[in-house]
């Protein structure tokens, strides 16, 4: 496994680095960040064909200098953290805002970068007026059918050809395959899926349509039941493109064994693989083995997506640990991220710089 390979050489060579980053953090300089020497890694990415992302939080790019410049300089394709969720594009019914959305394209383009589409139905991070107006009966079946037609043409129309990769539905299986009880499940049953795909291929023909989720690193009853559904939609005329792994992993666990093998058969089907929203967590405080066992599993799935002609790219979940979701879900965990909340590069960074130097089938 060359991931274990690339681990024991972050090992030996990130124990100096790793000790540097504590005295330099210890002397609490406001910013840490000085780019290291070298290709930016969107630049190692390119050479690839491969999309190296992160997902973005729109108030740090408004607020933090550093942030901006580390965002523009290493990745070549950003995500929308939140602001292309419902909640944030509707937040009144049939009222549309794309400012921070907007703002998220303006700014990728400046810089050349590529945006990835998330996402255009979630159960999440929904407008109060769709949920307590499904709950109170007061929107019906029927009409929320619409109203999820309504938003899915807009969204898609709003930014077609911004968009190269859209999540069309996010995290639609519970882990034992079978269909969560989400709010769009419950009122408009499974058929849901297939028409939120038909409206966004009508609305964006180009883009490439994906299925999102986590825990579906590797072959499990989950990731399965997205196989069986990419195979079924298929045969009711209804392509998806690509298959999106999340990526959420924690160091407290074990490292999902048989990526490869799950990458493989999505790409025997010809959908094509993408590695959404990577981090990796661990419990507080971090220690020198937990950091380079957090390096070795990011470098686990970045050689499995370079090991796969069809994985295209490869997105963090932000790449600055101030700025996680993860303390905010998980009390007493944290450090997700490839920069510590100083800008110091961890040995996560290291591995993955490695991992994009070394380039595909390597
Ligand atoms: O990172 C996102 C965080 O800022 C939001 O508060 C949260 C709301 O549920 O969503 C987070 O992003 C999620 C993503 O949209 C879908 N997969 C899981 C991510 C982490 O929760």
């Amino acid at each position: 496994m060359k991931h274990l390979r690339a681990a024991a050489a972050v090992m030996a060579s990130g124990a100096l680095l790793f000790t540097g980053a504590v005295t330099s953090a210890q002397a609490a300089p406001a910013d840490a960040y000085h780019h290291p020497k070298g290709a930016p890694l969107k630049a190692l990415a390119a050479r690839d064909h491969l999309f190296f992302g992160t997902a973005v939080n729109m108030d740090a790019l408004a607020e933090d200098s550093t942030y901006r410049r580390i965002t523009a300089r290493e990745f070549n394709s950003l995500t929308a953290e939140n602001v292309m969720k419902w909640e944030t594009l509707q937040p009144q019914r049939g009222v549309y805002d794309f400012t921070q959305g907007d703002a998220l394209v303006d700014f990728a383009r400046s810089h050349g970068q590529a945006v990835r589409g998330h996402t255009l139905l979630w159960h999440n991070q929904l407008p109060g007026w769709l949920t307590s107006g499904v709950a109170d009966g007061s929107i019906s079946k029927d009409e929320l059918r619409q109203i999820l037609r309504e938003h899915v043409t807009t969204v898609a129309k709003h930014y077609k050809g911004k968009i190269y990769q859209w999540d069309v539905v996010n995290e639609v299986f519970e882990e034992d395959g079978s269909y969560r009880q989400s709010l769009w499940y419950q009122q408009l049953g499974p058929s849901y899926i297939a028409d939120t795909f038909r409206w966004a291929r009508q609305a964006d023909p180009h883009a490439k349509l994906y299925v999102n989720d986590y825990n579906v690193e590797g072959v499990n009853a989950k990731s399965t039941a997205y196989y069986n559904l990419v195979k079924e939609l298929r045969s009711q005329g209804v392509r998806v493109d690509g298959f999106g792994i999340q990526g959420h992993l924690s160091t407290m666990y074990g490292f999902p064994g048989d990526i490869p093998a799950n990458l493989k058969r999505f790409a025997d089907l010809g959908v094509e693989s993408s590695f959404t929203e990577v981090d990796v967590r661990g419990e507080m405080p971090m220690d020198e083995t937990k950091l380079d066992r957090q390096a070795a599993y990011f470098s686990g799935m970045l050689d499995a997506c370079l090991n796969q002609r069809k994985c295209t790219s490869f997105t963090i979940w932000g790449f600055a640990d101030q700025y996680s979701w993860v303390p905010g879900v998980f009390p007493g965990e944290g450090s997700a991220n490839i920069y510590d909340e100083n800008y110091a590069p961890k040995p996560s960074y290291w591995a993955v710089r490695e991992e994009l130097a070394e380039g595909r089938f390597n």
